[in-house]
Protein backbone atom coordinates (compact mmCIF):
# COMPACT_ATOMS: atom_id res chain seq x y z
CA UNK A 1 0.00 0.00 0.00
CA UNK A 2 2.06 3.29 -1.37
CA UNK A 3 1.82 6.02 1.15
CA UNK A 4 0.76 9.30 0.60
CA UNK A 5 1.46 11.33 3.73
CA UNK A 6 2.88 10.59 7.28
CA UNK A 7 -0.48 10.55 8.80
CA UNK A 8 -0.54 6.77 6.92
CA UNK A 9 2.12 5.54 8.54
CA UNK A 10 0.85 2.79 10.84
CA UNK A 11 2.98 4.36 13.30
CA UNK A 12 0.84 7.38 13.73
CA UNK A 13 -2.62 5.46 13.05
CA UNK A 14 -2.60 4.54 9.59
CA UNK A 15 -2.85 0.96 8.52
CA UNK A 16 -0.26 -1.28 8.15
CA UNK A 17 1.50 -1.97 4.84
CA UNK A 18 1.27 -5.49 5.24
CA UNK A 19 -1.22 -7.64 7.00
CA UNK A 20 1.13 -10.79 8.42
CA UNK A 21 4.45 -10.34 10.04
CA UNK A 22 7.28 -10.23 8.22
CA UNK A 23 10.30 -11.78 9.64
CA UNK A 24 14.08 -11.64 9.94
CA UNK A 25 14.82 -15.53 10.37
CA UNK A 26 11.38 -16.95 8.78
CA UNK A 27 12.58 -20.61 7.91
CA UNK A 28 13.04 -22.27 4.92
CA UNK A 29 11.07 -25.63 4.65
CA UNK A 30 12.13 -27.15 1.53
CA UNK A 31 10.66 -30.15 0.15
CA UNK A 32 8.20 -31.20 2.75
CA UNK A 33 7.29 -34.92 0.24
CA UNK A 34 10.82 -35.76 0.91
CA UNK A 35 11.19 -34.48 4.24
CA UNK A 36 7.63 -36.77 5.61
CA UNK A 37 9.02 -39.57 3.41
CA UNK A 38 12.62 -39.81 6.01
CA UNK A 39 10.31 -39.22 9.03
CA UNK A 40 8.58 -42.63 8.02
CA UNK A 41 11.66 -44.26 7.06
CA UNK A 42 12.77 -42.95 10.78
CA UNK A 43 9.81 -44.07 12.23
CA UNK A 44 9.77 -47.60 10.66
CA UNK A 45 13.58 -48.13 11.94
CA UNK A 46 12.47 -46.99 15.61
CA UNK A 47 15.89 -44.48 15.08
CA UNK A 48 15.45 -41.62 16.90
CA UNK A 49 19.12 -40.25 17.64
CA UNK A 50 22.71 -41.35 19.10
CA UNK A 51 24.82 -41.34 15.49
CA UNK A 52 21.41 -42.36 13.66
CA UNK A 53 21.55 -43.18 10.13
CA UNK A 54 20.41 -39.88 9.28
CA UNK A 55 22.86 -38.11 10.80
CA UNK A 56 25.86 -40.11 9.15
CA UNK A 57 24.49 -39.58 5.97
CA UNK A 58 24.40 -35.50 6.63
CA UNK A 59 28.11 -35.58 7.94
CA UNK A 60 29.51 -37.23 5.47
CA UNK A 61 27.43 -34.87 2.77
CA UNK A 62 28.39 -31.76 4.70
CA UNK A 63 32.35 -32.84 4.81
CA UNK A 64 31.98 -33.70 0.81
CA UNK A 65 30.32 -30.29 0.22
CA UNK A 66 32.88 -28.29 2.28
CA UNK A 67 36.00 -30.71 1.61
CA UNK A 68 36.66 -31.23 5.17
CA UNK A 69 38.05 -34.63 6.44
CA UNK A 70 35.74 -34.37 9.14
CA UNK A 71 31.59 -33.32 10.39
CA UNK A 72 30.58 -33.61 13.04
CA UNK A 73 26.89 -32.55 13.73
CA UNK A 74 25.29 -31.23 16.54
CA UNK A 75 22.19 -30.58 18.56
CA UNK A 76 23.22 -26.48 18.31
CA UNK A 77 26.07 -23.66 17.60
CA UNK A 78 26.31 -23.05 21.16
CA UNK A 79 26.47 -26.57 22.43
CA UNK A 80 28.94 -27.31 19.29
CA UNK A 81 31.25 -24.02 20.28
CA UNK A 82 31.80 -25.28 24.22
CA UNK A 83 32.40 -28.58 23.00
CA UNK A 84 34.81 -27.44 20.45
CA UNK A 85 36.51 -24.84 22.81
CA UNK A 86 36.71 -27.91 25.42
CA UNK A 87 38.21 -30.11 23.40
CA UNK A 88 40.57 -27.82 21.81
CA UNK A 89 41.95 -27.07 25.68
CA UNK A 90 41.15 -23.35 25.62
CA UNK A 91 41.34 -21.80 29.70
CA UNK A 92 42.06 -18.52 30.89
CA UNK A 93 41.33 -15.95 28.10
CA UNK A 94 39.95 -15.84 24.69
CA UNK A 95 39.88 -12.85 22.06
CA UNK A 96 36.65 -12.63 19.84
CA UNK A 97 34.86 -9.63 18.62
CA UNK A 98 32.07 -8.09 20.56
CA UNK A 99 29.96 -7.72 17.30
CA UNK A 100 28.66 -10.94 17.72
CA UNK A 101 25.43 -13.34 19.10
CA UNK A 102 25.51 -13.41 22.40
CA UNK A 103 26.29 -17.81 22.47
CA UNK A 104 29.64 -16.89 21.06
CA UNK A 105 30.54 -15.14 24.72
CA UNK A 106 28.37 -17.05 26.67
CA UNK A 107 30.29 -20.54 25.19
CA UNK A 108 33.21 -19.55 26.54
CA UNK A 109 32.21 -17.92 30.17
CA UNK A 110 29.89 -20.93 30.75
CA UNK A 111 33.48 -22.75 31.00
CA UNK A 112 34.93 -20.11 33.16
CA UNK A 113 37.30 -18.71 29.90
CA UNK A 114 37.21 -15.24 29.86
CA UNK A 115 35.74 -13.66 26.42
CA UNK A 116 38.55 -11.11 25.88
CA UNK A 117 36.45 -8.28 23.29
CA UNK A 118 38.55 -6.82 20.31
CA UNK A 119 36.80 -4.21 18.01
CA UNK A 120 35.83 -5.09 14.79
CA UNK A 121 37.27 -3.49 11.38
CA UNK A 122 33.73 -0.87 10.09
CA UNK A 123 34.20 -1.82 6.74
CA UNK A 124 33.92 -5.80 7.21
CA UNK A 125 32.02 -6.19 10.78
CA UNK A 126 34.55 -8.44 11.66
CA UNK A 127 36.97 -8.93 13.88
CA UNK A 128 39.77 -6.38 13.43
CA UNK A 129 43.21 -8.86 13.46
CA UNK A 130 45.01 -5.53 13.62
CA UNK A 131 43.80 -4.55 17.08
CA UNK A 132 44.73 -8.62 18.58
CA UNK A 133 47.67 -8.41 19.54
CA UNK A 134 47.27 -5.44 22.17
CA UNK A 135 45.04 -7.88 24.12
CA UNK A 136 47.13 -10.97 24.19
CA UNK A 137 48.16 -11.37 27.67
CA UNK A 138 50.11 -15.15 29.11
CA UNK A 139 46.61 -16.10 30.27
CA UNK A 140 45.78 -15.72 26.27
CA UNK A 141 45.26 -19.47 25.01
CA UNK A 142 43.30 -19.10 21.55
CA UNK A 143 41.43 -16.57 19.46
CA UNK A 144 37.92 -17.14 18.45
CA UNK A 145 36.98 -15.33 14.86
CA UNK A 146 33.30 -15.22 13.47
CA UNK A 147 32.24 -14.99 10.02
CA UNK A 148 29.76 -11.96 10.57
CA UNK A 149 26.91 -12.51 7.84
CA UNK A 150 28.63 -15.19 6.31
CA UNK A 151 31.41 -12.99 5.39
CA UNK A 152 34.58 -14.69 6.25
CA UNK A 153 36.99 -13.28 8.72
CA UNK A 154 40.66 -12.11 7.67
CA UNK A 155 41.56 -15.69 7.74
CA UNK A 156 45.37 -15.29 6.95
CA UNK A 157 46.29 -13.03 9.41
CA UNK A 158 44.31 -14.44 12.28
CA UNK A 159 46.39 -17.98 11.26
CA UNK A 160 49.73 -15.78 11.87
CA UNK A 161 48.67 -14.24 14.86
CA UNK A 162 47.79 -17.38 16.28
CA UNK A 163 51.51 -19.25 14.97
CA UNK A 164 53.09 -16.49 16.21
CA UNK A 165 51.58 -16.73 19.56
CA UNK A 166 50.92 -20.48 19.91
CA UNK A 167 47.37 -19.84 20.38
CA UNK A 168 44.54 -22.10 18.94
CA UNK A 169 42.23 -20.43 15.93
CA UNK A 170 38.56 -21.67 15.79
CA UNK A 171 35.58 -20.03 14.07
CA UNK A 172 31.81 -19.18 14.30
CA UNK A 173 30.69 -20.19 11.35
CA UNK A 174 26.97 -20.06 12.51
CA UNK A 175 26.28 -17.73 9.58
CA UNK A 176 28.54 -19.09 7.26
CA UNK A 177 27.29 -22.71 5.51
CA UNK A 178 27.88 -22.80 1.83
CA UNK A 179 29.86 -19.21 1.69
CA UNK A 180 33.88 -19.19 0.27
CA UNK A 181 36.89 -17.55 1.48
CA UNK A 182 39.68 -17.02 -1.41
CA UNK A 183 37.65 -19.60 -3.64
CA UNK A 184 37.74 -22.10 -0.22
CA UNK A 185 34.84 -23.27 1.70
CA UNK A 186 34.63 -21.88 4.76
CA UNK A 187 34.56 -25.12 7.22
CA UNK A 188 38.68 -26.09 6.41
CA UNK A 189 40.44 -23.03 8.52
CA UNK A 190 41.75 -22.63 12.07
CA UNK A 191 41.94 -25.92 14.27
CA UNK A 192 38.07 -26.23 13.51
CA UNK A 193 35.03 -24.31 12.75
CA UNK A 194 31.27 -24.24 13.99
CA UNK A 195 27.94 -24.08 11.99
CA UNK A 196 24.42 -23.07 13.27
CA UNK A 197 21.56 -25.25 11.34
CA UNK A 198 18.97 -23.35 13.98
CA UNK A 199 15.70 -22.94 12.18
CA UNK A 200 16.61 -19.16 12.05
CA UNK A 201 19.22 -19.87 9.48
CA UNK A 202 18.63 -20.59 6.08
CA UNK A 203 19.82 -24.03 5.87
CA UNK A 204 18.47 -25.57 9.25
CA UNK A 205 17.94 -28.71 10.71
CA UNK A 206 14.97 -26.74 13.63
CA UNK A 207 17.75 -26.60 16.05
CA UNK A 208 21.38 -27.71 15.06
CA UNK A 209 24.61 -27.40 14.57
CA UNK A 210 27.73 -29.00 12.97
CA UNK A 211 31.77 -28.62 14.25
CA UNK A 212 33.87 -29.27 10.89
CA UNK A 213 38.02 -29.60 11.15
CA UNK A 214 40.88 -31.33 9.34
CA UNK A 215 42.62 -32.75 12.43
CA UNK A 216 41.78 -36.53 12.78
CA UNK A 217 42.25 -36.58 16.97
CA UNK A 218 40.30 -32.98 17.50
CA UNK A 219 37.53 -35.15 15.63
CA UNK A 220 37.62 -37.88 17.98
CA UNK A 221 37.66 -36.06 20.98
CA UNK A 222 34.66 -34.29 20.22
CA UNK A 223 33.45 -37.10 19.17
CA UNK A 224 33.39 -38.78 22.56
CA UNK A 225 32.85 -35.34 23.96
CA UNK A 226 29.42 -34.60 21.83
CA UNK A 227 28.32 -38.34 23.50
CA UNK A 228 29.12 -37.90 27.59
CA UNK A 229 32.43 -38.74 27.00
CA UNK A 230 31.91 -42.65 26.07
CA UNK A 231 34.55 -44.38 24.08
CA UNK A 232 32.60 -47.79 23.93
CA UNK A 233 30.00 -49.43 25.77
CA UNK A 234 30.24 -48.69 29.75
CA UNK A 235 33.53 -47.07 28.98
CA UNK A 236 33.54 -43.01 29.82
CA UNK A 237 37.42 -41.82 29.49
CA UNK A 238 36.74 -38.03 29.55
CA UNK A 239 34.18 -34.89 30.60
CA UNK A 240 31.77 -35.04 28.10
CA UNK A 241 27.91 -33.50 27.71
CA UNK A 242 25.32 -34.63 24.95
CA UNK A 243 25.21 -32.38 21.93
CA UNK A 244 23.90 -35.41 19.31
CA UNK A 245 21.58 -34.38 16.43
CA UNK A 246 18.04 -35.96 16.60
CA UNK A 247 17.12 -37.75 13.46
CA UNK A 248 14.33 -35.73 12.98
CA UNK A 249 17.21 -32.74 12.69
CA UNK A 250 19.56 -34.76 10.73
CA UNK A 251 16.74 -35.80 7.81
CA UNK A 252 15.60 -31.76 7.88
CA UNK A 253 19.47 -31.33 7.48
CA UNK A 254 18.86 -34.03 4.43
CA UNK A 255 15.92 -32.26 2.53
CA UNK A 256 17.45 -28.46 3.89
CA UNK A 257 20.64 -29.47 1.69
CA UNK A 258 18.89 -30.78 -1.24
CA UNK A 259 16.78 -27.75 -1.49
CA UNK A 260 19.88 -25.45 -0.74
CA UNK A 261 21.25 -24.12 -3.78
CA UNK A 262 17.12 -23.28 -4.58
CA UNK A 263 17.59 -20.90 -1.19
CA UNK A 264 21.01 -19.36 -1.87
CA UNK A 265 18.93 -18.47 -5.24
CA UNK A 266 16.90 -16.83 -3.44
CA UNK A 267 18.50 -14.63 -1.03
CA UNK A 268 20.29 -13.44 -3.92
CA UNK A 269 17.94 -12.51 -5.90
CA UNK A 270 16.05 -10.77 -2.72
CA UNK A 271 19.55 -9.11 -2.02
CA UNK A 272 19.74 -7.99 -5.60
CA UNK A 273 15.66 -6.61 -5.26
CA UNK A 274 16.98 -4.79 -2.32
CA UNK A 275 19.81 -3.22 -3.97
CA UNK A 276 17.88 -2.03 -6.35
CA UNK A 277 15.12 -0.70 -4.77
CA UNK A 278 17.34 0.81 -2.47
CA UNK A 279 20.03 2.12 -4.83
CA UNK A 280 20.56 6.07 -4.23
CA UNK A 281 18.76 6.50 -0.84
CA UNK A 282 21.27 8.84 1.31
CA UNK A 283 22.15 8.27 4.56
CA UNK A 284 21.41 3.96 3.74
CA UNK A 285 24.15 1.43 2.80
CA UNK A 286 23.33 -1.65 2.13
CA UNK A 287 26.48 -4.27 2.86
CA UNK A 288 27.60 -6.08 0.21
CA UNK A 289 28.74 -9.25 -1.07
CA UNK A 290 31.80 -10.03 -2.95
CA UNK A 291 30.82 -12.08 -6.20
CA UNK A 292 34.02 -13.67 -6.54
CA UNK A 293 33.33 -15.44 -3.75
CA UNK A 294 30.29 -17.93 -2.54
CA UNK A 295 27.91 -16.35 -0.40
CA UNK A 296 24.65 -17.47 1.08
CA UNK A 297 23.06 -13.78 1.22
CA UNK A 298 20.90 -14.58 4.47
CA UNK A 299 21.05 -11.51 6.07
CA UNK A 300 20.35 -8.12 4.12
CA UNK A 301 22.02 -5.56 6.27
CA UNK A 302 21.63 -1.75 6.21
CA UNK A 303 23.52 0.83 7.93
CA UNK A 304 21.35 3.79 8.66
CA UNK A 305 24.11 6.71 8.62
CA UNK A 306 21.86 8.90 10.80
CA UNK A 307 23.35 12.43 9.63
CA UNK A 308 23.01 12.10 6.20
CA UNK A 309 19.24 9.89 6.85
CA UNK A 310 17.85 12.74 8.48
CA UNK A 311 16.60 10.16 11.13
CA UNK A 312 17.92 7.11 13.49
CA UNK A 313 18.01 3.94 13.21
CA UNK A 314 15.65 3.27 16.30
CA UNK A 315 13.22 5.17 15.16
CA UNK A 316 13.49 3.91 11.76
CA UNK A 317 12.91 0.02 13.47
CA UNK A 318 9.67 1.46 15.36
CA UNK A 319 8.26 2.77 12.20
CA UNK A 320 8.75 -0.32 10.49
CA UNK A 321 7.96 -2.41 13.13
CA UNK A 322 4.48 -0.91 12.86
CA UNK A 323 3.79 -1.59 9.60
CA UNK A 324 4.60 -5.35 10.58
CA UNK A 325 8.18 -5.47 9.37
CA UNK A 326 10.07 -7.09 12.21
CA UNK A 327 13.19 -5.87 11.52
CA UNK A 328 16.11 -6.30 13.34
CA UNK A 329 19.19 -5.21 15.44
CA UNK A 330 21.81 -7.35 15.18
CA UNK A 331 24.06 -7.44 17.09
CA UNK A 332 22.82 -4.22 19.49
CA UNK A 333 23.96 -3.50 22.02
CA UNK A 334 26.96 -5.55 21.80
CA UNK A 335 27.72 -8.61 24.15
CA UNK A 336 29.84 -6.01 26.15
CA UNK A 337 26.67 -4.63 27.45
CA UNK A 338 24.83 -7.31 28.19
CA UNK A 339 25.50 -9.49 31.19
CA UNK A 340 26.84 -10.98 32.46
CA UNK A 341 30.08 -9.23 30.89
CA UNK A 342 28.71 -5.16 30.98
CA UNK A 343 28.94 -5.94 34.92
CA UNK A 344 32.47 -7.83 34.47
CA UNK A 345 34.16 -5.26 32.38
CA UNK A 346 32.30 -1.82 32.39
CA UNK A 347 34.77 -0.39 30.35
CA UNK A 348 35.13 -2.51 27.55
CA UNK A 349 33.42 -0.06 25.55
CA UNK A 350 36.52 2.23 25.61
CA UNK A 351 38.18 -0.01 23.46
CA UNK A 352 35.38 -1.00 21.26
CA UNK A 353 34.71 2.28 19.49
CA UNK A 354 34.21 0.73 16.30
CA UNK A 355 31.67 -1.59 17.82
CA UNK A 356 29.79 1.20 19.30
CA UNK A 357 29.05 3.27 16.41
CA UNK A 358 28.61 0.13 14.32
CA UNK A 359 25.50 -1.48 16.83
CA UNK A 360 23.75 1.92 16.75
CA UNK A 361 23.18 1.85 12.94
CA UNK A 362 22.93 -1.68 11.36
CA UNK A 363 19.91 -3.06 10.86
CA UNK A 364 18.54 -6.68 9.03
CA UNK A 365 15.24 -6.63 6.75
CA UNK A 366 13.48 -10.15 5.74
CA UNK A 367 14.11 -12.02 3.40
CA UNK A 368 14.65 -15.86 2.47
CA UNK A 369 11.93 -18.48 0.73
CA UNK A 370 9.01 -16.54 2.66
CA UNK A 371 9.61 -13.23 1.30
CA UNK A 372 8.98 -12.51 -2.78
CA UNK A 373 9.90 -9.18 -5.12
CA UNK A 374 6.35 -7.68 -4.59
CA UNK A 375 7.23 -7.61 -0.48
CA UNK A 376 10.58 -6.28 -1.08
CA UNK A 377 9.49 -3.46 -3.57
CA UNK A 378 6.61 -2.66 -1.07
CA UNK A 379 9.61 -2.67 1.66
CA UNK A 380 11.57 -0.17 -0.46
CA UNK A 381 9.19 1.92 -0.94
CA UNK A 382 8.30 2.40 2.15
CA UNK A 383 11.54 2.98 3.07
CA UNK A 384 12.10 5.61 0.32
CA UNK A 385 9.39 7.24 1.81
CA UNK A 386 9.98 7.30 5.19
CA UNK A 387 13.56 8.83 4.38
CA UNK A 388 12.24 11.35 1.99
CA UNK A 389 9.72 12.51 5.14
CA UNK A 390 12.17 12.18 7.68
CA UNK A 391 12.20 15.44 9.04
CA UNK A 392 8.37 15.75 9.53
CA UNK A 393 8.10 12.26 10.93
CA UNK A 394 11.23 12.86 13.50
CA UNK A 395 9.26 15.61 14.65
CA UNK A 396 6.46 13.78 14.77
CA UNK A 397 7.78 11.30 16.88
CA UNK A 398 9.49 14.03 19.15
CA UNK A 399 5.98 15.79 20.57
N1 LIG B 1 27.01 -17.65 16.77
C1 LIG B 1 26.38 -16.74 16.01
C2 LIG B 1 27.18 -15.70 15.31
C3 LIG B 1 24.98 -16.78 15.87
O1 LIG B 1 24.35 -15.86 15.11
C4 LIG B 1 24.26 -17.79 16.56
C5 LIG B 1 22.81 -17.84 16.48
C6 LIG B 1 24.97 -18.74 17.32
C7 LIG B 1 26.36 -18.62 17.41
C8 LIG B 1 24.28 -19.83 18.08
O2 LIG B 1 23.64 -20.73 17.23
P1 LIG B 1 22.52 -21.74 17.79
O3 LIG B 1 22.95 -22.26 19.14
O4 LIG B 1 21.21 -20.98 17.86
O5 LIG B 1 22.49 -22.85 16.76
C9 LIG B 1 18.14 -15.91 16.59
C10 LIG B 1 18.48 -17.37 16.61
O6 LIG B 1 17.78 -18.05 17.65
C11 LIG B 1 19.94 -17.65 16.74
O7 LIG B 1 20.15 -18.99 16.35
C12 LIG B 1 20.74 -16.75 15.80
N2 LIG B 1 22.16 -16.89 15.96
C13 LIG B 1 20.40 -15.31 16.09
C14 LIG B 1 21.17 -14.37 15.19
O8 LIG B 1 19.02 -15.13 15.84
P2 LIG B 1 16.76 -14.48 18.30
O9 LIG B 1 16.78 -14.42 19.78
O10 LIG B 1 16.88 -13.22 17.55
O11 LIG B 1 15.52 -15.35 17.77
P3 LIG B 1 13.97 -14.99 17.69
O12 LIG B 1 13.22 -16.00 18.47
O13 LIG B 1 13.77 -13.56 18.00
O14 LIG B 1 13.66 -15.25 16.14
C15 LIG B 1 14.09 -14.38 15.10
C16 LIG B 1 12.91 -14.08 14.16
O15 LIG B 1 12.59 -15.24 13.42
C17 LIG B 1 11.64 -13.64 14.87
O16 LIG B 1 11.03 -12.58 14.14
C18 LIG B 1 10.74 -14.87 14.81
C19 LIG B 1 11.21 -15.59 13.55
N3 LIG B 1 11.07 -17.04 13.64
C20 LIG B 1 11.85 -17.73 14.52
C21 LIG B 1 11.75 -19.09 14.62
C22 LIG B 1 12.59 -19.86 15.59
C23 LIG B 1 10.16 -17.69 12.83
O17 LIG B 1 9.46 -17.05 12.02
N4 LIG B 1 10.07 -19.06 12.91
C24 LIG B 1 10.83 -19.80 13.77
O18 LIG B 1 10.72 -21.03 13.79
O19 LIG B 1 18.00 -15.43 17.89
Amino acid sequence: MRKSSTNELAFFGGRPTFGELLHVGRPNIGDRERFLARMNDMFNRRWLSNDGPFAQELEQKIAKLLGVKHCLVMCNATVALEITACALGLEGEVILPSFTFIASPHSLQWQEITPVFCDIDPLTHNIDPARIENLITPRTTGILGVHVWGRACEVDKLSALAQKHKLRLMFDAAHAFGCTHQGRMIGGFGDAEVFSFHATKFFNTFEGGAVTTNNDELAEKIRGMRNFGFAGLDNVTSIGTNGKMSEASAAMGLSSLESMDEFIETNHNNYLAYAKGLAGVPGIRLINYNDKEKNNYQYIVLEIQEGEAGIDRDLLVKILNAENILVRRYFYPGCHQMEPYRSYFPNAGLVLPETEKLTLKVLQLPTGTAVGDKEIMDICELIRFIFANAAEIRDRAEK
